[in-house]
């Protein structure tokens, strides 16, 4: 399988996200694209290339012209208020308050173009952003050219990211704009599987009303996790989309069995769903030792998801989303990506 990786990750480095009234360390952090990018290495998964670079237009067919500028700009504008650390967002557009004016000043931009405070922008960031979305891109292509498989090694991630909001160490949805490209490079119909152990925000607001991209996903329980507000079983698409969106939200302490089962439901949704290519969001944070989740999978179970994922005989493009459990992220991608491959 081809893997698309760039050292540029290495240039978002953020310190901290705030977390229960104090500044954390950020659990998204370099040492895991070091990782699995080592066991790929290790395990002779196959050629392992740099990004190309895609036009700006690939990054705004999901994302809008504003919020791409925001990301583009905000590091300046925040060092130039005499700021040297990290820039993060303290106030938001929530209920009774306006979500249609952009502030002009960064402060009201951090918090206007965001979900949450998770998303520090250090002066590296947007290079690396962008670099992740085009390792992205760079996989997509390559199915549209008529590869059968291929793993963008995205860091930092992208699902959580909608089309005009950072949030939850994502800020470009890697995983929405190679499904994108791929419905703009002939498929007609293309299928996102979303396996991180949060819900996929980004991914299903940008496609919810489109009945083109089927979004499934399996994720904790927003009533007891992150995001919170979306990600509930009756989220099902709407207008032209109806129908083209499924949560699996499954409970702390879910087990790998338990979570397999459910998967097979996934896999039928999209069979159904006559899918010319599939996009997987691979998080492996469902992993039993993961710091700051709650599921119980297994190295082996990791194997059985590349296993049923590769059950569809679709094109598939593996696009990394989390996984913080920094020993094992690179074991457990590998697992998914050899279960694939060998089935
Ligand atoms: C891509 C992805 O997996 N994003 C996850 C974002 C989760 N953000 C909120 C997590 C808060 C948990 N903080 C850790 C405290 C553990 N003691
Ligand atoms: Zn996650």
């Amino acid at each position: 399988m081809l893997t698309i990786y760039s050292d540029d990750h290495r240039l978002h480095h953020g310190a901290a996200e705030f977390y229960r009234g104090r500044l954390v360390p950020c659990f998204e952090m370099p040492a895991r694209a070091d990782q699995v990018l080592g066991r790929v290495r290790s395990l002779g998964l196959g050629p392992i290339v740099p990004p190309d670079r895609f036009d700006r237009a690939a990054l705004t067919r999901v994302h809008t012209e504003d919020f791409v500028r925001f990301l583009e700009t905000a590091w300046g504008e925040w060092s130039a208020l005499g700021e040297t650390g990290d820039a993060l967002p303290y106030a938001w557009p929530a209920a009774d308050l306006r979500q249609d004016v952009p502030p002009d000043h960064i402060d009201g931009k951090l918090g206007f173009y965001s979900i949450d405070a998770a998303v520090p922008i250090t002066a590296g960031t947007w290079t690396a952003v962008r670099s992740s979305a085009d390792c992205a891109l760079t996989g997509a292509r390559h199915l549209a050219e008529g590869g059968n498989s291929a793993f963008a090694l995205c860091r930092p991630p992208g699902h959580h990211a909608g089309a005009r909001a950072m949030g939850g160490f994502c800020y470009l949805n890697n995983a929405a704009i190679a499904a994108q490209y791929l419905r703009d490079h002939g498929s007609a119909r293309v299928a996102v599987l979303d396996v991180d152990y949060h819900h996929g925000n980004g991914t299903q607001a940008i496609f919810y009303d489109r009945g083109d991209v089927l979004f499934v996903s399996l994720h904790g329980d927003p009533k007891q996790e992150y995001p919170f507000f979306l990600g509930y079983a009756d989220e099902t698409g709407t207008g032209a989309g109806l129908g083209a969106n499924r949560n699996y939200p499954l409970p702390w302490g879910t087990t790998g069995a338990q979570y397999l089962s459910v998967l097979d439901s996934a896999i039928s949704d999209i069979a159904a769903f006559g899918a010319d290519s599939v996009v997987v969001s691979l998080g492996v944070d469902t992993f039993v030792e993961d710091p700051i989740s709650h599921f119980e999978l297994v190295a082996n179970d990791f194997t059985s998801i590349g296993q049923r994922i590769a059950s569809l005989g679709r094109p598939t493009l593996f696009v990394l989303e989390g996984g913080y459990a920094v020993a094992d992220i690179g074991g457990n991608v590998a697992a998914v990506l050899t279960g694939f491959a060998g089935a």
